[in-house]
């Protein structure tokens, strides 16, 4: 068996080629934009010990709060789930007595709490209660009641 060397190049460059090809399809998409969002509890500190009925207030920042509804990059409305996990990126947050949604753009809210040690999960999620990506996109802090 004789090996052909006069094909041997077009296989080099079918191998670059594919190799080329290979490396366009994996590569990774551009990095994720950090924009700097972030929403917080402007009257609270992780460790608070506070009184209830609590008023608490929430701002945000590279972060327009808007009504729940349209889903708009960079906007978004705010949670607040009480003795609860933050809802994972790309969930929806659930509704329900400990998962307070502000869907209409409030920026203040009032909770009751019992005596005791308490979490409270500030957490920002799109016009479809999806939580969103982005380490400043939720807030948790322990507090205690009186
Ligand atoms: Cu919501």
């Amino acid at each position: 068996m004789k090996l052909s060397t006069a094909r041997l190049p077009i296989s080099i460059a079918a191998i670059l080629i594919l190799t080329f090809l290979l490396a366009a399809c994996t590569a990774p998409g551009p990095p994720m934009k950090e924009t700097g969002a972030r929403v917080f509890f402007t009257n609270l500190t992780d460790g608070a010990t506070v009184s209830s009925p609590l008023k608490v207030t929430m701002s945000s920042e590279n972060f327009a709060i808007q009504p729940a509804g349209d889903i708009v990059d960079g906007t978004g409305h705010l949670h607040i789930l009480v003795d609860a996990d933050c809802t994972p990126v790309g969930e929806v947050v659930i509704k329900d007595e400990t998962h307070l949604h502000y869907g209409n753009g409030q920026l203040e809210a009032e909770l009751t709490l019992a005596p005791g040690q308490h979490t409270l999960c500030l957490q920002a999620a799109n016009g479809a209660h999806i939580a969103l990506p982005g380490a400043g996109m939720a807030q948790k802090v322990t507090i205690t009641v009186e």
